[in-house]
């Protein structure tokens, strides 16, 4: 049986900063996902969703609302896993892998156009929740943006970049100033070569 467990983060915790301190990193991967994990895994107990796969969980816990407790922890899982290995140290600007460059650019216009869109989906998610670049079912980038722990693989859709704006991911650095904290995490920390692979990868089986 495969439970929820929290990987290390896959750089040293002061390895982001200035623009995400080794104290915000340690709250938000020792205490807010772990927190998440612990209680996933006390709600799935003896559920039938108990032993499949994280992605099923997710989307199985969203179209049942009597699951609905299990989700909000699940989906949370899932994001964070993602969200750690979206950011990396030096990071972020436009260098990427040029055929994601491509597919930005005929999406959206240009990579300026995205950045806009990205950080606009951030700054108008009121209170808690994501901003996404996500790829839909006909394999179309598109910018999402979701509340609380929801996430676009609950809708269908494939997420392969997302950004956490809730204040736990912010407040320590940037107190209310969520958009700075966006133009950070664009420009300094995004982990382009990642968001290539699952790019390459295409829309998720259990998503389409
Ligand atoms: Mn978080």
């Amino acid at each position: 049986m495969s439970k929820f467990e929290l990987p290390d983060l896959p750089y040293a915790y002061d390895a982001l900063d200035p623009y995400m301190s080794a104290e915000t990193l340690e709250f938000h991967h020792d205490k807010h996902h772990l927190a998440y994990i612990s209680k996933g895994n006390e709600l799935i107990a003896g559920t039938d969703l108990e032993g499949k796969t994280l992605d099923e969980i997710v989307v199985a816990s969203f179209n049942d609302p009597s699951k609905a407790g299990l989700f909000n922890q699940a989906g949370q899982h899932w994001n964070h896993l993602h969200f750690w290995n979206w950011m990396k140290p030096n990071g972020g600007g436009q260098s990427m892998p040029g055929e994601l460059e491509a597919a930005i650019t005929q999406n959206f216009g240009s990579f300026a156009e995205f950045r806009g869109q990205f950080i606009e989906a951030g700054m108008t998610q009121f209170g808690s929740g994501w901003c996404w670049l996500v790829l839909n079912a006909q394999g179309q980038l598109e910018i999402m943006k979701t509340p609380n722990g929801e996430n676009p693989l609950a809708h269908g859709k494939t997420a392969i970049l997302g950004c956490d704006v809730w204040e736990h991911s912010y407040y320590i650095d940037y107190r209310n100033a969520r958009p700075k904290y966006l133009e950070a995490f664009i420009d300094n920390m995004v982990n382009w070569e990642y968001v290539a692979e699952l790019f390459d990868q295409g829309p998720l089986k259990v998503a389409a």
